[in-house]
């Protein structure tokens, strides 16, 4: 038996089959500081619920696997600290041994799965990091993609990745790399880059069908759509590009690896950008949660 404890509204909206967003804990425990985490979560919730969606946060505290956090719960989670970040490697173990820890876009896609949730909502996957070739550093995020059938909305993977080869693997892997509205697959902070994107679509209608025919077709994995950044909000990839540099030099040179890279870069590149890094990350999660809203609406009424 799988410990899952549901939120109030997470159940209710399960009762009457309604559409659900679910949502990662691992970028508010690591992906960004105290207080916007919290702010951001509880924005990010608020937007989907407008959209006339359920979030469900998805986090294991305590050795109970939490679909939907109450109030109180995001934001104790979002003031723990030493809370383990969790991968398709060590989400069971965590609940096996009572830990509490945040589930990265991999372990979010399990839960989601095992919650009967379609979508899901985030800022950027992981993906191949840069020296890969020598570091074997690759997310997990990847395979999870490949293997587990939801659609997962992000604004690409995030840019101090090597994104050609994440977008390489992901092709390798079978994975749907669908851009929303544009041609080009975003570059998180960035809504451009110069990567074609294998697969385009203009509406959330579309997303859905293609969901359902890959079920039909026994087909295995989920969908990435690669959602870009309202242009207001972005940060243009010339600029960003010397600080990303800048930040990889220094994780480098203090010898950071595996879990601990990415949450190190996005904390240097936020000093670095004087915090825009922040609200641009702010505002395209904010994005993300809006359109999964729109998907999971689309596959509810399509299941009609
Ligand atoms: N999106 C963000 N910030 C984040 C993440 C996503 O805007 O911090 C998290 C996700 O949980 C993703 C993780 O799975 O970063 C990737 O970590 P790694 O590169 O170590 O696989």
């Amino acid at each position: 038996m799988i410990p899952i404890q549901y939120s109030a509204e997470v159940a209710a909206a399960r009762a009457a089959g309604g559409p659900l967003v679910a949502l990662e804990s691992t970028i508010i425990t690591h992906g960004m500081p105290f207080p916007q985490n919290v702010e951001t979560a509880r924005l990010v919730e608020a937007d989907i619920r407008a959209a006339g969606a359920t979030p469900a946060t998805i986090a294991v505290m305590d050795g109970t696997l939490h679909v939907g956090l109450e109030p109180d719960q995001l934001e104790a989670l979002g003031q723990a600290d030493k809370v383990a970040k969790l991968s398709r490697a060590d989400i069971a173990a965590c609940i096996a041994t009572g830990g509490t820890g945040a589930t990265t876009v991999a372990a979010t896609m399990i839960a989601a799965h095992l919650a009967d949730i379609p979508v899901f909502a985030t800022g950027g996957i992981g993906g191949v990091h840069q020296g890969a070739e020598t570091s074997f550093d690759i997310s997990a995020d990847l395979h999870e993609l490949a293997q587990t059938p939801v659609t997962v909305v992000a604004a690409g993977a995030k840019a101090i990745l090597d994104l050609p080869k994440t977008f390489e693997v992901l092709e390798t892997l079978g994975v749907p790399m669908i851009a929303f509205g544009q041609d080009v697959i975003p570059a998180f902070w960035s809504a451009q880059s110069d990567m074609a994107a294998p697969l385009r679509m203009d509406t959330a209608t579309q997303i859905a069908q293609a969901h359902k025919m890959r079920a039909a077709m026994g087909l295995s994995g989920g969908q990435l759509i690669t959602n870009p950044i309202p242009t207001a909000d972005e940060i243009p990839a010339a600029t960003l590009a010397p600080i990303i540099d800048q930040a990889l030099r220094e994780a480098e040179s203090r010898n950071i690896s595996a879990k601990a890279v990415t949450p190190f870069l996005l904390g240097r590149i936020f000093e670095l950008t004087d915090g825009q890094s922040l609200t641009a990350n702010i505002a395209l999660v904010r994005n993300n949660a809006r359109l999964a809203a729109e998907i999971s609406i689309a596959l509810a009424d399509q299941a009609e």
